[in-house]
């Protein structure tokens, strides 16, 4: 997300921050440990799946500059990574959300194959519009970036602001170009228009209960979540706001034992 040489120069920083190799496993009530960021869409997916399985997580924030956090995974160093309560590392939000699947197996209907095809077309289609439409000026990454403030200490949250910032600034180009997008906005609401019509008419695309596509895609917009993309969304999109609130109701809280 930020750009590496940023990222290189902040690693730098001392011995004394940086973890040791054994990821930090979840905290006692916690069935799992989600390493990710506030922003990112593939960890909300997780995050909603663990609401829809009443399954308590453990949250910890990654530096995007430094990634300190996942120091343990080498080859991985992409978000979400899970640890969960028997030591299994889990990365890959799919792989993830199955694991919790097979903890607490929902009804068949829930992950037919239908559901898994809409729930992959979320993370694969949808999920790629997120970035560029937080990242558009330096001012909507700055603004993107204040979760930072709740999460790190201040010199950190400074820098992720600051440097971030810059670096997603500098990205959101790049990021368009390979994913072929002229226009932010309207690339991402012609896929909620696709979205809007395999839902139709029923509460959910699930039908009267959300399944695993439904999980998906609220997963994958909450990473939106406060920020201006949201409200555009729900105001170009009626239909889908109500959804969403649908979905939101249907989930229940997130059960979040440690920030
Ligand atoms: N296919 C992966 C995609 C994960 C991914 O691309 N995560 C982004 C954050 S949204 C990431 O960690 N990018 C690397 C970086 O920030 O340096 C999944 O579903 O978990």
């Amino acid at each position: 997300m930020m750009a590496t040489a940023a990222r290189r120069l902040l690693v730098r920083r001392g011995p004394t921050r940086r973890l040791g190799t054994a990821p930090p496993p979840p905290p006692a009530g916690a069935a799992l440990r989600l390493f990710g960021y506030s922003i990112c869409p593939f960890c909300h997916f997780v995050r909603s799946a663990a609401r829809y399985t009443k399954t308590t997580i453990a949250l910890t924030e990654v530096n995007p500059l430094t990634k300190a956090e996942i120091k343990f995974s080498e080859t991985h160093r992409k978000v979400p990574i899970a640890v969960f309560d028997d030591g299994s590392i889990v990365v890959e939000s799919a792989a993830i959300v199955d694991e919790l699947l097979r903890r607490s197996p929902p009804s068949e209907d829930f992950a037919s194959e239908s559901a898994r095809t809409w729930a992959a077309w979320a993370t694969h289609e949808l999920a790629p519009m997120v970035y560029p439409n937080l990242t558009k000026t330096y001012g909507e990454c700055r603004r993107a970036l204040s979760y930072a403030d709740g999460a790190f200490g201040p010199m950190d949250a400074l820098l992720i602001k600051h440097v971030g910032a810059l670096g997603m600034s500098l990205a959101h180009g790049k990021i368009k170009r390979k994913y072929g997008i002229e226009d932010e906005r309207a690339a991402l609401f012609e896929k909620l228009a696709t979205w809007e019509a395999r839902i139709g008419d029923r509460p959910f695309r699930g039908g009267d209960a959300p399944d695993l596509a439904d999980v998906a895609v609220h997963g994958v917009l909450g990473a939106v979540a406060g920020l201006p993309a949201r409200d555009d969304v729900v105001e170009a999109h009626p239909k889908i706001g109500a959804w969403l609130e649908r979905v939101e109701a249907a989930l229940g809280g997130e059960r979040v034992v440690v920030r």
